[in-house]
């Protein structure tokens, strides 16, 4: 039998002689490719608004919604810098219009969700048609849909954007193109999206034309309702407390093909079991004052606070106050994947 230091040694030799020819030894890295449960090289992270706020402020004086196309400033997890990335497959950032700006039209194939975080009167408009946005209004960019955004208020307008930028790119399958002029056309009445899609009805003869929803803005009065009435029909889920998840009404599937947007209502005082799930989580505060605990690492959070949870990371949320959570992931695509994974045991 060889002696161990030789035997490293012809091994090690082994592996050079191979890498010539782009092979590796699989029995090197096998841990690691098919790791007993999920190891993400991410972290939790929050972002206080009061901290961000200014320095999204500072920007505005310093690039036009113009210029920059889009003015957003990022939300990168710091355990991935240099990534533009949250969570492996998932993009945030908070883009800031300034009152009289546009962001360009502008479409590519990266589907976009606005979560609006302050202010109230700015408009986006897919394909046409405008929608007003006011805070806690979740509103959806289609894949390869015309969009520009606008604010005729008179006041700066703050929303959180969340992309499938990293997705695309693991796809390879990113392509954009920039509008002959800055706003779009309106062709298509404010309201008719709703009128025809968000009502629990749909125009008669209508097919659909992709998976993602024909509904554009899920306005927040109404989700705030239906987290009421959930309120008083009965007792909170252990590890969720109220929580909804958006649907496209035509399939009652996810409303954007690759993510999965949710909402949940903490009543006071409320301290959810430990959980955890295979989706990372981009989580943004609505309404309330709490923390949420990932391993030893506890998050404070107010309104208008964002924070993010890896995948199969034990989280627990305590409310202080009522508290409302806006969040999103990956899950739709994880489940069409047949990966998705939760464990309410709190083990
Ligand atoms: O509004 O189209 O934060 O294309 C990043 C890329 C926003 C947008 C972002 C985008 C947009």
């Amino acid at each position: 039998m060889a002696a161990p230091a030789s035997r490293n040694n012809a091994r090690r030799d082994f592996y050079e002689r191979i890498g010539g020819l782009s092979m590796a030894p699989l029995w090197e890295q096998l841990h690691q490719l098919v790791p007993p449960q999920p190891a993400p090289k991410y972290q939790a992270a929050s972002w206080d608004y009061d901290k961000v706020r200014p320095f999204l402020m500072e920007s505005g004086a310093l690039i036009t919604a113009k210029e920059a196309v889009r003015r957003v400033l990022i939300l990168e997890n710091p355990a991935m810098p240099g990534s533009a990335c949250i969570t492996p497959t998932l993009y945030a950032g908070l883009q800031l219009i300034l009152p009289g700006e546009v962001a360009p039209a502008h479409r590519h194939t990266q589907s976009a969700l606005r979560f609006i975080v302050e202010g109230e009167g700015a408009y986006t408009a897919v394909d046409g048609e405008r929608t007003i946005m006011r805070e806690g209004d979740f509103v959806i960019t289609p894949t390869w849909t015309w969009h520009d955004h606008g604010n005729d208020s008179s006041k700066p307008m703050v929303w959180l954007d969340g992309l499938d930028i990293p997705l695309v790119a693991m796809f390879n399958a990113g392509f954009a193109e920039n509008g002959e002029t800055d706003e779009q056309v309106v062709t298509t009445p404010e309201g008719t999206s709703d009128a025809k899609f968000a009502s629990g009805l749909l125009p008669v003869d209508w097919k659909p034309a992709r998976q993602t929803s024909p509904v554009f803005n899920y306005p927040y009065s109404r989700t705030r309702e239906a987290l009421q009435g959930l309120a008083k029909a009965g007792p909170p889920d252990a590890c969720h407390g109220y929580k909804l998840r958006y649907i496209n009404p035509a399939s009652g599937g996810a409303p954007i093909a690759t993510m999965g947007t949710y909402m949940q209502l903490l009543p006071k005082g409320f301290a959810s079991a430990p959980y955890r799930s295979t989706d990372g989580t981009v989580f943004s505060v609505v309404e309330g004052t709490g923390e949420s605990k990932v391993g030893d690492k506890v998050m404070r959070w107010k309104k208008r606070d964002h924070f993010v949870v890896p995948s199969w990371a034990k989280v627990e949320h305590h409310a202080d106050t009522d508290a409302v959570l806006f969040s999103f992931s990956d899950r739709p695509v994880q489940e069409k994947l047949d990966l998705w994974r939760e464990d309410r045991s709190g083990k």
